[in-house]
C-alpha cells in the first residue's frame, strides 16, 4: 500500500479533477445526493450542462427517498423525477436531459416538501435533448376491419420518444390500446389496438363510429386524431 505508483495515480487523479473543475464545463449530469442520516438532500449546488440526466444517489442512506419536481411538464407530469430509491440504491432522474437553462425545485415525495432541493441547468454548455413527440394518422379503415383487427394507428415519431401510449376511444368508451412504445427519431410504426371488450360491444351495432386516438408522450406533448369510420 502507498507505493510511489499509487502516488503518482493520485497525483494525477487530483491534477484530472482540478482540470475539471477549471474547465467549469465538463459537467456529467448532476448527481443529487441525500443525507445519510437525516431526511434531507445535501445542499448540493446540483448544477449540469444543457442536456445532461442527473441522477440520484442515495448509496450512503438508510432510508428510502426520491426526485420530484414541483413544476409539471408538458405532459401534466412532473418535469423530471426519479423512483423511490431504497438505502444504497442510485436512480436516474429521468427529464432532466430536457430541460431549458434555469433553476428548477425538487422535493422528495416520500418525506413532503422538507427534503428539497434546487437543480440548476447551465445554459452555457451543451444543447437540451429535444422533447419527445409524435404525429398520429389515423389511416383509412372500415368498421367491418376494425371489429376483425382492432383499430389501426399509425404512429411517427419526430423526435425519440418512448413509453408511448396510443388510445382508441368512441364517447367515452376505450376501444383498445397499445402498449408502450419505443421510437428513434424519425421511426413510424402502424399497430393495431385490440379492441377492449366494452369496445367490441360498442360498435357491434353502429353503421358509423366517431373514433378518437390520443397519444400520450411521457416528457412530450399529447398527440391526436379522429376519423368516423363506417
Ligand atoms: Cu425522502
Amino acid at each position: 500500500m502507498g507505493g510511489i505508483s499509487s502516488r503518482i495515480a493520485l497525483g494525477l487523479a487530483a491534477v484530472v479533477a482540478a482540470f475539471f473543475v477549471l474547465a467549469g464545463t465538463a459537467y456529467a449530469g448532476a448527481v443529487i445526493q441525500t443525507d445519510p442520516v437525516e431526511y434531507t438532500f445535501l445542499p448540493g449546488p446540483y448544477v449540469q450542462g444543457l442536456g445532461e440526466t442527473a441522477t440520484l444517489d442515495n448509496s450512503v442512506s438508510e432510508n428510502w427517498h426520491d426526485v420530484v419536481a414541483t413544476k409539471n411538464g408538458p405532459d401534466g407530469k412532473p418535469l423530471f423525477s426519479a423512483p423511490l430509491a431504497r438505502g444504497g440504491e442510485t436512480k436516474v432522474v429521468q427529464g432532466t436531459q430536457y430541460l431549458a437553462a434555469g433553476t428548477y425545485h425538487f422535493i422528495c415525495s416520500f418525506h413532503g416538501a422538507g427534503m428539497s432541493g434546487d437543480l440548476t441547468i447551465d445554459g452555457s454548455s451543451g444543447s437540451a435533448s429535444p422533447r419527445p413527440s409524435v404525429k398520429l394518422t389515423f389511416p383509412a379503415q372500415s368498421l367491418k376491419q376494425v371489429r376483425k383487427s382492432g383499430v389501426k394507428v399509425k404512429i411517427k415519431a419526430t423526435t425519440a420518444s418512448s413509453k408511448v401510449k396510443v388510445t382508441a376511444k368512441a364517447g367515452k368508451v376505450t376501444l383498445g390500446t397499445s402498449r408502450a412504445l419505443d421510437f428513434t427519431a424519425g421511426q413510424s410504426k402502424t399497430v393495431n389496438l385490440p379492441l377492449t371488450k366494452a369496445g367490441r360491444k360498442a360498435i357491434a351495432r353502429p353503421k358509423s363510429v366517431q373514433i378518437k386516438l390520443s397519444a400520450a408522450v411521457p416528457y412530450g406533448k399529447s398527440a391526436s386524431a379522429s376519423r368516423k369510420v363506417k
